[in-house]
């Protein structure tokens, strides 16, 4: 008997939901180049496109070790023609043509700077490029009106566009925490989105806010943003009310993935780590901001997202906010596809029962679902 050699052939379910993504990834170079791919379909307003990516790329973090040939990817879900051609070019010559050329082409070039600014989308972007704006000096000097949210992105680009680490986050989270607990006492501050999925580092930090008396939340976002404002740690803040009572949203019309609760974009003013004693202290805070002007200044700006749910929605919004994003898409796909069920961050619906089904925790949504359980750590798909 001839020993063959061994080929690791990789089995996986097609729902990134049925999958436990955790954070290490043995194909960082495959998945790096499908999710710029799918960043470039994106940002040129092909979401389609950029979910097959997406999916594609996710398939590939959840496989045990490194693909060395094309022949172990048979029977995988989600990889298609695409993904597949461009899988193969990477293992037989080391680099992709496509991710190379779109790397380096104008049009990629310029959507990354301008979508850099916070509250420029895909769409407006694109509008620039058309007339010839590709970096921020040009937009500068285009004598374009920028809405609000726009101009603090532009006043603070550099900040935000370098990564908020953990330690940052835990500092913000006191800063919410204090202002929610003087406002409404027993209210409830989790902090959710990538943190929340153990990332070491994130674009934002997020925050999901509640009561446990139901009705308590209700006009609890102005509230915190006066507080904050009146410390002085807030440079931008825009807020939502909840509209999701008189949205009508429900079983005849499937929700928007945009969900309703009253929530708040913000970019918070962080003191750096070794200013922190000097906040508490007006005095020597003066002192510490006049000596930045000869230094380094002693704060950078945060970008933070503030949502306020209803107690009995919380365990909907808490799922729904902790993402990922694709992983997210899955579970409503799930529920839609397989379940005739349809999921949101307020509520999951059972369109066979007729009825709304209760939950007090995501492991109540899981089972609902008929899904295993899967704790944050492993919803990084
Ligand atoms: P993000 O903050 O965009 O993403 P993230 O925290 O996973 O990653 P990053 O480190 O880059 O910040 O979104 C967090 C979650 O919030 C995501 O699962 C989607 C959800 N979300 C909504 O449910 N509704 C919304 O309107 C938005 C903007 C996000
Ligand atoms: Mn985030
Ligand atoms: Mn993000
Ligand atoms: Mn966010």
């Amino acid at each position: 008997l001839v020993n063959k050699p061994e080929v690791v052939v990789f089995s996986v379910p097609s729902y990134a939901c049925q999958r436990r993504t955790t954070l290490e990834n043995q194909n960082t170079t495959l998945t790096d180049a499908l999710s710029l791919l799918a960043e470039n379909a994106e940002l040129s307003n092909e979401d389609g496109r950029g979910v097959a990516f997406r999916r594609a790329a996710a398939v590939l973090k959840v496989l045990p070790s490194a693909v060395q040939s094309m022949s172990q990817l048979t029977g995988l879900p989600c990889l298609g023609e695409h993904s597949l051609r461009v899988i193969k070019d990477i293992l037989e010559n080391g680099a992709s043509n496509e991710v190379e050329s779109t790397k380096k082409s104008e049009k990629y070039k310029a959507l990354k700077v301008l979508t850099g600014i916070f509250g420029v989308g895909a769409k407006t972007a694109a509008r620039w490029i058309r007339e010839g704006i590709h970096n921020l000096c040009q937009l500068r000097e285009s004598g374009h009106t920028l809405n609000r949210a726009q101009q603090a992105g532009l006043e603070h680009y550099d900040d935000i566009n370098q990564s908020v680490t953990k330690t940052e986050a835990e500092v913000i989270q006191e800063m919410v925490e204090k202002a929610v607990a003087s406002v409404l006492p027993g209210a409830q501050v989790v902090l959710t989105g990538g943190f929340r999925r153990g990332k070491m580092s994130g674009h934002d930090v997020d925050f999901l806010i509640t009561h446990p008396e139901e009705g308590r939340e209700v006009g609890l976002m102005p509230k915190v943003v006066s507080w904050l404002e009146a410390q002085d740690f807030l440079l931008y803040q825009k807020t939502t009310r909840n509209s999701y009572l008189e949205s009508k949203e429900g079983p005849g019309r499937p929700p928007s993935n945009m969900d309703r609760f009253e929530r708040c974009l913000s970019i918070f003013k962080l003191h750096s780590v070794e200013n922190q004693a000097a906040v508490q202290d007006v005095t020597k805070r003066v002192e510490g901001e006049q000596r930045s002007d000869e230094q380094t200044r002693p704060w950078r700006a945060v970008r933070v997202d503030l949502v306020v749910s209803p107690f009995s929605q919380f365990a909907f919004a808490l799922l729904g906010w902790t993402g990922s994003k694709l992983f997210e898409r899955e579970l409503r796909r799930w529920a839609g596809y397989e379940k005739a069920m349809c999921l949101s961050s307020h509520a999951l619906y059972d369109n066979k029962q007729r009825k709304y089904l209760r939950a007090s925790s995501e492991e109540d949504i899981f089972a609902h679902l008929g899904l295993e359980y899967i704790p944050p750590s492993e919803r990084n798909a």
